[in-house]
């Protein structure tokens, strides 16, 4: 008999994994989260029905998140990282030197107990001496701090669920106070293509550009999400991600990636003419 995964990535169109065999089902506090082994995908961590990671393509979205804004200042030192209980982004930011201390503030403990189970992958630097894990709201967690953070990532789910604070107005403005002088803030910003996150990708979009001075939206291409064109949010309080002298020093750095590197850095903030058009509304 054959098993597959299916998610509705729109009201006609639906995306199936085959499945070898489910390896975990559980319901937390928060959420319904499910592992499964997949021939194509590697593991894949699943919530409330919908894709989070897989061990195939979480390369692209983690490298993404992380080395954007890192290269766009060197000088990156306190992180925050809202959600990503799967661990990818601390991964990713665990590799810099110069950043000394990254707080991780995740609501539910299971993802990442589940993570640290079945996904050594992205999990594996949720030890690292510099991280401090939060098992809180990311809202609540936001409201009373103060230029203390130099780049805060929010790697949250679709606004639905527990996720659904991470798109507020109130939420981006906390983050905004909660950044220093040259902070940076990226943000998951969904996708421009199906009706139910190209609007959550407006909405959000918008709300940020009343905060944040410069507010720029980049893209990335990812198998598994709906459509494959996925969006990331970079914005901050003064530093522009394409203009931008230290970018091109980031090689120096001599990181590996699969993904990432200084002219897709660029590239990746040109873009098509009809999300340009959602963003000039
Ligand atoms: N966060 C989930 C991004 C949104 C996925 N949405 C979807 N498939 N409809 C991923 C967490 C990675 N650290």
């Amino acid at each position: 008999m054959e098993l597959w995964f299916t998610e509705k990535h729109a009201d006609n169109v639906r995306f199936s994994i085959r499945i070898k065999k489910q390896l975990h089902s559980e319901k937390s506090e928060f959420q319904q989260i499910d592992v499964f082994d997949t021939y194509e995908f590697g593991k894949i961590l699943t919530i409330d029905g919908i894709v989070m990671i897989t061990e195939k393509d979480e390369f692209v979205y983690h490298e993404m998140i992380v080395h954007v804004p890192m290269a766009s200042n060197p000088n990156i030192k306190d992180v925050l990282v809202i959600g990503g209980g799967d661990g990818g982004t601390v991964r990713e930011l665990t590799r810099y030197s110069n950043i000394q201390r990254i707080d991780m503030v995740e609501i539910d403990q299971v993802v990442v107990e589940l993570s640290k189970a079945y996904f050594q992958q992205t999990s594996c630097k949720l030890d690292d001496k510099r991280v401090t894990l939060f098992y809180e709201d990311g809202i609540e967690f936001m409201k009373d701090k103060k230029d203390v953070y130099d780049l805060i990532i929010i790697d949250s789910t679709d606004p639905i669920g527990p996720g659904e604070g991470l798109f507020t107005e109130e939420f981006y403005k906390n983050c905004y106070f909660a950044l220093k002088k040259n902070g940076i803030m990226v943000n998951q910003n969904e996708s421009p293509y199906y009706d139910k996150e190209k609007r959550e990708f407006i909405r959000a979009n918008k709300k940020i550009r009343k905060i944040f001075p410069v507010a720029r939206v980049y893209q990335l291409h990812i198998p598994t999400y709906p459509s494959g064109h996925w969006l990331f949010g970079f914005n901050s309080k003064g530093i522009d991600p394409v203009n931008n002298d230290n970018v091109d020093g980031w090689v120096k750095n001599n990181l590996e990636t699969q993904y990432y590197n200084t002219e897709i850095h660029r590239g990746s903030f040109m873009l098509p003419n009809f999300v340009k058009s959602m963003i000039s509304q």
